[in-house]
């Protein structure tokens, strides 16, 4: 921060998760502060951190813990699934997906007209620059949450049917993306896959170790960033030197990925949504 407020750039300093009061209190002390700068993050009642200036804004406490969200009685009655996530309301998603599931809705249905649908609209405010990553991170919560309510359901509906084989799937290393590939997941058990969810974040390694121990028939690689799909080729290259590449097909997705760039890479399969995917792992197995 030094060298923009020694530039006279800064007016006021304040900090989010991690920064403690503490942490405000001694960059205060070592601004002292600069001519012009005013630091935010004393409680009412301590001893004001601007070392003598006044703040010109008063300054709130920084952390405040909301309470856990609860839908308004009228939000719940009013508000429908698709409107929930995109509003990025965990209770209100809840209580709509609990309601259609009781009004007889289909699961899969639900996921494909108003899961997706919403997520899509959240991404492309996203890119028009009218939401933001709070908002991103909010309608993912919502929509994981909604997708908890769905999963056993789904699950359930296949009970008793032999297992069509079984999956790995998981988010290639440098990616946090995971509402695709959870639903991609969720929907592969719906259509009576075993499927083993690696989670985030995933290096070649664990997937290479995660198909041996499984001996799993599928891996399925997702990546949402253009800088992280390329690690699905370093994924291939690590089955192929752990020996075991032709004894497992490989499925990849996620928005950047294409038909193409599967062929390139030499995955056995590419599928633009979770409904293809399940058809796609099926023709994989016969
Ligand atoms: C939600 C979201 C986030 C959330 C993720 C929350 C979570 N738990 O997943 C948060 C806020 C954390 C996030 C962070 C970031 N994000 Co983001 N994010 C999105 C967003 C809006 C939606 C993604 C999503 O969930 N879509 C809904 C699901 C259902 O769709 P899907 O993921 O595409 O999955 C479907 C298919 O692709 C397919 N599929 C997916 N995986 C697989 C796998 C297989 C095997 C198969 C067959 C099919 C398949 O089936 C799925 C279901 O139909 C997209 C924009 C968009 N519209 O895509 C940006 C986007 C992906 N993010 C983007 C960026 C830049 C980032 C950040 C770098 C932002 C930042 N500056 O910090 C970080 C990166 C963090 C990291 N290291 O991963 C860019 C990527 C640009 C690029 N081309 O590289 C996008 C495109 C936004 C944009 N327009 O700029 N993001």
């Amino acid at each position: 921060m030094w060298k923009m407020i020694d530039g006279h750039l800064v007016n006021l300093i304040g900090g989010c998760c991690g920064t403690t009061h503490e942490h405000i209190r001694k960059i205060a002390e070592l601004v002292n502060p600069a001519e012009g700068c005013f630091v935010s993050g004393y409680r009412p009642g301590e001893v004001s951190v601007t070392g003598g200036h006044k703040p010109q804004v008063a300054a709130k406490p920084v952390v405040e813990t909301p309470a856990k969200e609860k839908p308004a009685a009228s939000e719940s009655s009013e508000m429908g699934l698709k409107d929930a996530i995109i509003a990025g309301k965990e209770a209100v998603a809840v209580e709509a997906t609990k309601k259609a599931i009781e009004a007889g809705a289909n699961p899969a249905e639900l996921i494909n007209t108003q899961m997706i649908e919403a997520m899509s609209v959240v991404g492309q405010r996203f890119s028009e620059g009218k939401a933001f990553v709070p908002n991103l991170l909010m309608a993912g919560r919502a929509m994981k949450a909604a997708l908890g309510i769905l999963k056993p359901i789904m699950e359930a509906s296949g009970e008793g049917v032999q297992s069509a084989g079984k999956i790995v799937i998981g988010t290639v290393k440098g990616d946090l993306h995971d509402i695709g590939k959870n639903l991609v997941a969720s929907m592969l058990e719906g259509s009576g896959f075993e499927v083993i969810n690696v989670g985030i974040d995933v290096d070649a390694e664990t997937f290479v170790k995660a198909v041996v121990d499984n001996e799993a028939d599928i891996l399925c690689l997702s990546a949402l960033l253009t800088t992280t799909m390329t690690y699905m080729e370093d994924c291939l290259a690590a089955l192929e030197a752990a020996g075991v590449r032709k004894k497992v097909k490989i499925m990849v997705g996620g928005a950047p990925v294409t038909e193409e760039f599967a062929r390139e890479i030499g995955a056995d399969g590419y599928s633009a949504n979770a409904n293809e995917a399940v058809a796609l792992a099926k023709r994989l197995m016969s």
